[in-house]
């Protein structure tokens, strides 16, 4: 039982409720939502309840900037404990020389390496935002595009798959210091080896983000950007199924460079909560369910953009060799925004998305982008896929009928109330 004290007052267990009753209901309701819509947003997950108390654990009181057993604080103990487990454990899973598990999120993980490889104004190459890569890649709204200058490269128009031919041939020319891969919306394996020699034939820095396929990578799903690539980083929350947070993975020699950019660079004290909980969750990525779970991520992908593509859904690519796809809507007459709507009036939740070599904006794109990740850890199979495939495609061909909607809407709580969580 927990007591907390402030000042004169304790405070007895079922404190958030009588502290902050409308914090804790927009809790309870958010659970409710979580457990009642299918996700299919492919960058979430749900975490155990082993990353949860983690998460909320009393690490998050501590202040410990620095390193293990180089702290500017007292009382690291504990923390360095933690940082250290993580830090084996991370080195472990990847195969990774040198890992950093301190960055707070995903972005500024990439904020911390563009810091220590480049100078501002600096060239670099990295997917275009359209074509699947992350808005950390050098999109002109980011820092990485304000503060540096991106060469943007893209897919192939005929394919919408990668083009390394394209790729070694812009390399060549624009002569870049850092080549960027991985990608947020790209729903095929990314050859991770051919742009690390690209980028080597041109004596550019090679950086891997690998958030979206860190689990199916762990799993051996995916081509590893282990060992040759310089620096790869990764966020702990989507296929990994962690806390939300990042890590920096490097060569032995960019450590000093890499360490030194996100504190004091960029960062003060870590999260503890956080990095415990990290080291939690890669604890739980070393478990055989964890490569059935990643297994059945892919198989369900498959499954869910077969029946999509059966029932006459354009997927980009014409489909996936991951945990996500990519609807292109364009020859259905609605926009990516108008089917957001749509399938969130039914409990369907997605995110609208750029396609390649689109026309409209990303406000309101010409595609939507779905993933299984989240749906794979509710415990459902290729046969719940075949069903959420025509629910989808019901709601997109029912945009306006109220009556039809609400019919999926209830086959949607019926598919949800069979897979229930926490
Ligand atoms: N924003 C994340 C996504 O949804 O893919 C990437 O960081």
């Amino acid at each position: 039982m927990f007591h907390f004290y402030y000042g004169v007052g304790r405070i007895q267990p079922n404190n958030l409720k009588h502290i902050d009753p409308a914090v804790a209901q927009a809790i309870e309701n958010e659970k409710n939502r979580q457990m009642n819509v299918i996700e299919l947003i492919p960058s979430e997950n749900l975490v155990s309840t082993a990353v949860l108390e983690a998460m909320g654990s009393i690490f998050t009181n501590k202040y410990s900037e620095g390193y293990p057993h180089k702290r500017y604080y007292g009382g690291q103990e504990f923390v360095d404990v933690v940082e250290e487990l993580a830090i084996e454990r991370a080195k472990r899973l990847f195969g990774a020389e040198h890992v950093n598990i301190q960055p707070y999120s995903g972005s500024p993980a990439n904020m911390a390496v563009y810091f220590a490889l480049l100078n501002p104004g600096d060239k670099f190459m990295g997917m275009s935002l359209a074509h699947g890569g992350h808005l950390t890649h050098g999109s002109a709204v980011s820092f990485s595009g304000i503060l540096y200058r991106q060469i943007p490269y893209c897919v192939d128009k005929e394919t919408e798959m990668m083009d390394y031919g394209a790729l070694k041939k812009l390399a060549e020319s624009e002569r870049p210091k850092m080549i960027v891969s991985g990608a947020s919306a790209y729903p095929r394996e990314i050859d991770f080896k051919a742009i690390d020699e690209i980028a080597d034939s041109v004596g550019a820095y090679s950086f891997a983000d690998i958030a979206h396929i860190a689990g199916l990578i762990i799993a051996n799903l995916h081509k590893s950007p282990f060992p040759f690539t310089d620096v790869v980083t990764t966020t702990t929350h989507k296929t990994l199924r962690g806390p939300r947070g990042a890590i920096i993975m490097c060569k032995q020699e960019f450590a000093e460079k890499i360490d030194k950019a996100v504190f004091p660079g960029l960062q003060g004290g870590p999260h503890d909560h956080i990095n415990a909980a990290k080291a939690v969750c890669f604890a739980e990525a070393m478990k055989p369910e964890f490569i059935e779970y990643q297994k059945q991520i892919v198989k369900n992908a498959k499954a869910l953009a077969s029946e999509l593509m059966a029932l006459g859904v354009k997927l980009v690519s014409n489909g996936t060799d991951n945990h996500l796809m990519l609807l292109d809507l364009r020859n259905r007459g609605i926009t990516g925004k108008q089917a957001e709507t749509a399938l969130d009036e039914v409990n369907i939740t997605v995110n609208k998305n750029m396609i390649p070599f689109d026309e409209r904006k990303p406000y309101d794109p010409s595609g939507i982008r779905i993933g299984t990740p989240v749906v794979t850890t509710r415990g459902m199979k290729e046969n719940e896929m075949k069903e959420i495939a025509k629910l989808i495609v019901r709601a997109l061909d029912n945009i306006n009928n109220a009556h039809e909607k609400q019919k999926i809407k209830e086959e949607v709580l019926g598919l949800c109330g069979r897979f229930p969580f926490y």
